[in-house]
């Protein structure tokens, strides 16, 4: 029942094929591929000796104040120390360098506020904010290797702030915005940061929402927290709603930046000097905090951003949807694009205010070309129906990428087909908050792409799949991903307890990093991310994974969504249980008692005879919403909690808290 190990027999069974069967390829177009920077001999260059290879991209792609000379020491392993002797800093990269080499007006990031308000800022003008910004923080007491606690909705502030810290040296660790005062406290203690980065509010969902409360109340005494480190509140004016003041403590953003001198000289530091550190939640109540350096993190950054979205900076007008509370707002928003001196759209709000076309309008308005996003926001667009992102021009689109979780091969060709015009290369790309940067993705010139695989690891990546003994598994099985090699962006530990770090990655298998997701090879040796162990459900013996069961559910015309829970179950040890979104009209059929029964089973059958009797569904609810995270993942654990008639815990990590009520809601009248 616990055992989550997706490598016995199982696991190879029925209950893989529909995933592993997939027949569909889509080669680059000739046009593409001629044009693209990435070319098949990347791949033997990188094999060629990855270390020189990652040296090579260093020196192209990075400036360094002082070139390093040697390149990887994995003595200290599992803490590696690449480009260790050269020295540099990470905002001169992003920004200044761009100005000097007469880019100065070219445009940097094109704001759109959710209100509809917009910013053009060019690299110029960049510079000119970020040496404010700086000069700020310094004035503020805060010197080279104190931690800045960033707590900001997306704003071209966030990009400055964090560019800001990086200038002097200040490792940054931004809190995502909707967290509450109470993660906030914890991260800041864990940090011990001296000051914090907010606003007043932002604007959600056509209303402001109040930020600077919740730092008011994280920073408050409280009985056994420790005293707060803080000395210093940096206070962005968004919303302008009314805000308690600490006298001493609270600083206007605008007073400070207005006050502080134009211009300033980046402070050089050693390649191995943090750059940030981003909390993500473990398996335990303890957030770790995932410590990333300079020098190799933003050479990997520019590489992987560089040839997966085959970036032009002079044509290209780039969009991540991410948040920058969020790894992939940190690689993909900041130090990728603005290393690689790229022209990007931010937007502030969510993807439905005022309409539902705002990303496609958006994406007209701009003329953007690449569009990175998650295959939830795929798949509730999706939901919304074709007609809407059909309203737009969407003709400027070239590549599109997908990140977050495993893509399902109906939501991969809704993308390409309604989004990408059934033109466009997709780039679905594994890597985690510990990763740093992509690791397993296609190459959009080059890979013939496969809907639902991200495939292969990229040029001078090592990562394969093991079994229970670390043994690699042959073309068609089953197991854990790993990565077998360092690479540039990989984590340096987590902060403040590298005993943690040990265990938690490098003590399952000896020398392998545990990436922690379960992952199948087919017969190609393409590589299947089949979600995180913990989401491998056993049945009855039968290793099942969620994300292929969802995959079947979404593949059937009512359905929109999915996500599938293993519940436990006194004679199976798990029983699937599904949560849908039916598509459109549909979800009034399931309104009835009798409807609701109608379309079980209706799902339960299509299940069966898409994977295998043993991966019917015992339940089935239908549900207006899924709980996710604000990166877009579904929180499981809160489904488990609702199948297994528990009340539901802790929810204060969704986008939305208020979908559990919904969801239970919904459930309390009998179906
Ligand atoms: C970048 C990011 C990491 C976990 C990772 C895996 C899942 C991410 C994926 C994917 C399948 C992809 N994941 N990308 N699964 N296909 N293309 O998401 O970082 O928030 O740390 O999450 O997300 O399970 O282990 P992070």
């Amino acid at each position: 029942m616990t055992d989550t190990n997706p490598t016995s027999d199982s696991a190879s069974g029925p209950s893989l094929e529909n995933l592993l069967h997939e027949t569909r390829s889509f080669p680059p177009s000739e046009e593409f591929a001629a044009q693209a920077n990435a070319k098949a001999d990347l791949y033997e260059r990188a094999s060629a000796g990855s270390e020189e290879f990652w040296a090579e991209q260093a020196r192209e792609l990075v400036t360094w104040k002082t070139p390093f000379t040697e390149t990887l020491d994995w003595s200290g392993a599992p803490v590696a120390r690449w480009f260790g002797d050269g020295t540099l800093n990470a905002a001169y990269n992003a920004v200044d360098r761009h100005v000097e080499a007469g880019h100065g007006d070219r445009v940097a990031i094109h704001f759109e506020g959710e209100p509809g308000d917009t910013r053009t800022v060019t690299y110029a003008d960049l510079q000119e904010e970020v040496s404010r910004a700086a000069n700020a923080l310094t004035s503020l007491g805060v010197t080279t290797g104190d931690r800045v606690v960033i707590y900001l909705p997306m704003l071209v502030e966030s990009v400055v702030a964090m560019l800001a810290c990086a200038r002097i040296g200040a490792p940054h660790s931004v809190v995502f915005g909707g967290f509450s005062a109470d993660a906030l406290r914890s991260r800041i203690a864990d940090a011990e940061a001296t000051l914090v980065v907010t606003a007043d509010g932002g604007y959600r969902r056509g209303a402001p929402s109040a930020l600077k409360p919740a730092v008011d109340e994280a920073l408050a005494p409280k009985e056994g927290a420790p005293e707060t480190s803080v000395q210093k509140v940096l206070v962005v004016r968004r919303t302008e709603q009314d805000v308690d003041w600490v006298e001493g403590r609270d600083v206007w953003w605008h007073e400070a930046l207005q006050a502080a001198d134009p211009v300033h000289e980046p402070v050089a530091v050693e390649a191995e000097h943090p750059l940030f550190i981003l909390y993500t939640s473990g398996t335990t109540g303890k957030p770790k905090g995932i410590l990333h350096t300079t020098g190799g993190y933003i050479t990997q950054c520019a590489y992987t951003h560089k040839n997966v979205f085959d970036l032009k900076p002079e044509t290209d007008v780039y969009w991540c949807t991410a948040d920058v509370g969020w790894v992939t707002g940190h690689s993909y928003v900041v130090y990728g694009p603005l290393v690689n001196g790229a022209t990007q759209v931010l937007y502030e709000g969510t993807p439905d205010t005022p309409h539902r076309g705002r990303w496609w309008e958006l994406i007209q308005k701009y003329k953007v070309s690449i569009l990175y996003t998650a295959p939830t926001a795929i798949r509730t667009c999706m939901k919304w129906g074709d007609d809407i992102p059909g309203e737009f021009d969407l003709s400027s689109l070239r590549v599109l990428g997908s990140v977050g979780e495993p893509i399902n091969p109906e939501a991969w060709m809704w993308y390409r087909r309604v989004i990408g015009g059934d033109r466009t290369p997709i780039v679905d790309t594994w890597w985690q908050t510990e990763t740093g940067a992509i690791m397993i993705s296609p190459l959009p010139g080059v890979t013939a792409a496969k809907p639902g695989s991200a495939q292969v690891p990229l040029p001078g990546i090592a990562a394969t799949v093991v079994d229970d003994e670390a043994q690699p598994v042959p073309d068609g099985g089953g197991g854990y991903l790993v990565l077998s090699e360092p690479w540039p962006s990989m984590l340096r530990g987590i902060w403040g307890d590298l005993e943690r770090y040990k265990d938690t990655y490098w003590s399952r298998f000896e020398g392998l990093y545990f990436a922690g997701d379960g992952a199948k090879k087919d017969e190609d040796g393409d590589i299947w991310l089949l979600g995180r162990v913990d989401d491998v459900m056993n049945v009855s013996g039968h290793r099942l994974s969620t994300t292929e069961i969802e995959s079947a559910l979404v593949s059937h015309e009512i359905v929109a969504e999915a996500a599938v829970v293993g519940a436990a179950d006194d004679t199976t040890g798990q029983a699937v249980v599904a949560f849908v979104i039916l598509r459109g009209d549909h979800a009034n059929r399931a309104a009835t008692p009798e409807g609701a029964a109608d379309v079980q089973k209706e799902l339960r059958d299509h299940v069966g005879k898409e994977i295998g009797p043993i991966a019917k569904p015992k339940k089935i609810l239908v549900v207006p919403e899924l709980p996710k995270t604000r990166s877009g993942k579904i929180m499981r654990r809160l489904l488990r909690d609702v199948a297994e008639d528990r009340a539901v815990g802790d929810a204060t990590t969704l986008a939305d808290s208020s979908v559990m009520d919904l969801i239970t809601a919904g459930l309390a009248t009998p179906s």
